[in-house]
């Protein structure tokens, strides 16, 4: 039986309940299939802070470096020192955040099925801000060739393994911001090159902000940089049902964090009245990471299982509030939990 050390960070506000639901569908996949999970509980985020007065605690990132993967619960205000952070120290890259109109939730259109695939480490979030005087403050936007390449051949890959409408949209606003945008679109149209097979097209964000309401189907893989990534990841989830469907992952070339793409949401925490899909669909972004980075078959089983599981539950009627249901977040993570172990026994 293959076993994967995993950092876990339940995070602030609804991230301890999410995790705990979470935690659920994954000890129902242990069960069932050949696959053990040794976990690491970890700290960070707000009330870290409060705590230990660090919110990333250098323990927190040496464990997160030193695990298989690692899967984190949403912070508060202290994003930038936690997920910002642990993503340059990590050299995570890639942001990659799907989205699926799913049978059974209420969304904007049907048949929506895109991923954002977001620089993750420079643009403006490189956190080089400063303060000149009172009246005036400056945010530094870095573009590299070398951060525009990687990401636009990440992308480009996404597309293939999709495989689906094999399409790459570089969003940008290079007519405005000439250096940066334009030596993000100049990456991305030269990476292009080299995959004739994927169509290609560029828009700016603006336009782009559009197109997700107007045609969100039309989108295969949008790629883009650091800030707009944040920004048309939100609009994206809101036409799929909400935050608390969405789930991402920060990759790199040695590691992987996963993680809901929403915040904190300090209002309903501790109400056992959260969505958990967000995270539960990040768990089974992991697994499916792990088995194709450790061609492993059963991490791939695990990752479709889940998936299917929530997707049944859905059909089913099973849901949170947020999206007209009356499950409360532990009820949610037991209904998933018991339809993982039928698929996985049914098998
Ligand atoms: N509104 C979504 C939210 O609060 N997301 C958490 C957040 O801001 N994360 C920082 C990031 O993804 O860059």
């Amino acid at each position: 039986m293959r076993a994967y050390r995993i950092a876990l960070i339940p995070g602030d506000g609804i991230g301890p309940e999410q995790m705990d639901a979470t935690l659920k569908v994954l000890d129902a996949v242990q069960e069932n299939l050949s696959l053990k999970l040794n976990y690491v509980f970890l700290e960070a985020g707000d009330r870290c802070l409060e705590k230990h007065g660090v919110a990333l605690p250098e323990e927190t990132v040496k464990a997160v470096m030193s695990a298989d993967a690692a899967l984190k619960g949403p912070v508060g205000e202290t994003a930038a020192d936690v997920i910002v952070r642990l993503r340059q120290l990590l050299d995570l890259y890639a942001n990659v955040r799907p989205f699926k109109s799913y049978p059974g939730v209420p969304c904007l259109k049907p048949g929506i099925d895109f991923v954002v695939v977001r620089e993750n480490t420079e643009g403006l979030y490189k956190g080089f801000e400063f303060r000149p005087s009172d009246d005036v403050a400056v945010s530094l936007r870095v573009i590299t060739r070398r951060g525009s390449e990687r990401i636009a051949r990440y992308a480009f890959e996404e597309a293939l393994r999709r495989g689906s409408k094999l399409k790459v949209t570089a969003v940008h606003k290079a007519n405005v911001l000439k250096a940066t945008c334009g030596l993000f679109a100049e990456v991305c149209r030269s990476v292009a090159k080299d995959y004739p097979q994927v169509s290609y097209e560029e828009m700016y964000v603006d336009a782009a902000a559009m197109r997700l309401i107007r045609e969100p189907e039309s989108f295969d893989v949008l790629v883009t940089t650091n800030m707009f990534g944040d920004i048309l990841s939100d609009e994206a989830a809101e036409l799929v049902g909400g935050l608390g469907l969405a789930p991402g992952a920060n990759i790199g070339d040695r590691h992987a964090l996963f993680e809901p793409v929403h915040g904190a949401a300090w209002d309903i925490a501790g109400k056992n009245v959260a969505n958990p899909s967000s995270l539960i669909l990040a768990s089974k972004m992991m697994l499916e990471w792990l088995g194709s980075r450790r061609d492993d078959n059963v991490c791939l089983e695990a990752a479709i299982t889940i998936e299917k599981a929530l997707v049944e539950a859905f059909r089913k009627g099973y849901t949170t509030r947020d999206l007209g249901g009356n499950l409360s977040t532990s009820m949610m993570g037991s209904k998933v939990a018991s339809l993982v172990r039928e698929f996985a026994t049914s098998r």
